[in-house]
């Protein structure tokens, strides 16, 4: 009885250790972090950071307000519109228009997240059309136990640079970019902001823990 016990335990404990073992192996390969993402059901998940951990990325959710997503503070100047004519995908974007000819206050759409104690790195990316838009970011604040600012950096930046640089001008486009996570850190806020004039619309927006 004990021998064919611990048997069954040693082929157990193998083939965990082999199914372990596997998806480290796929892991190290180059250029697979794009599939890995759409891995197919039934597959040993190759690591935590597959997966966007942001709800509603697309915008189409929601009866009267976006699903997930708050709208920052009233700002004079700046129309905030859940956009149900025009998305990147599907038929709605979020967009932050600004006719007001100044940088502060800016306004936002944000949603906060929890963070996995485990995810280290955090790439950012979204779907963004601009129209003359001067200034748009996409904001990461970090926040700690008590929801208090750890850090907070800008993941991507829209429009013009330097002081002679023209406005964002261009249909859809990826903007991406990826952040270390503070250790401190225990909820993500991801904001689509608004700091200078013109208009922006933000679709399919990813936040996904990265090694
Ligand atoms: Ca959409």
């Amino acid at each position: 009885m004990s021998i064919s016990k611990s048997l069954i335990t040693i082929v157990t404990l193998a083939a965990a250790a082999l199914a372990w073992s596997l998806p480290a192996f796929t892991g190290e390969e180059p250029g697979t972090a794009a599939t890995k993402a759409g891995a197919k059901e039934g597959e040993a998940p190759t690591d935590v950071a597959a997966g966007n951990i942001l709800l509603n990325p697309g915008l189409e959710e929601g009866e009267k307000t976006p699903a997930s997503w708050t709208r920052g503070a009233e700002v004079d100047g700046v129309e905030y519109r859940w956009d149900r004519t025009l998305g990147q995908q599907g038929k709605a974007s979020l967009c932050l228009n600004k006719t007001a000819n100044r940088y502060f206050p800016i306004a936002q759409w944000y949603q906060i997240v929890d963070r996995k104690p485990e995810g280290r790195t955090l790439k950012v990316s979204a779907q963004v059309k601009a129209e003359k838009a001067s200034k748009a970011i996409i904001d990461v604040v970090f926040l700690d136990e008590n929801s208090e600012w750890v850090i907070h950096e800008w993941v991507c930046y829209i429009g013009a640079k330097k002081p002679n640089d023209p406005p964002a001008n261009h249909d859809w486009k990826e903007y991406s970019g990826t952040l270390k996570i503070p250790e401190k850190a225990r909820k993500i806020q991801i904001g689509l902001q608004i700091y200078g004039p013109g208009k922006v619309w933000f679709d399919e927006v990813r936040a996904e823990y990265v090694k």
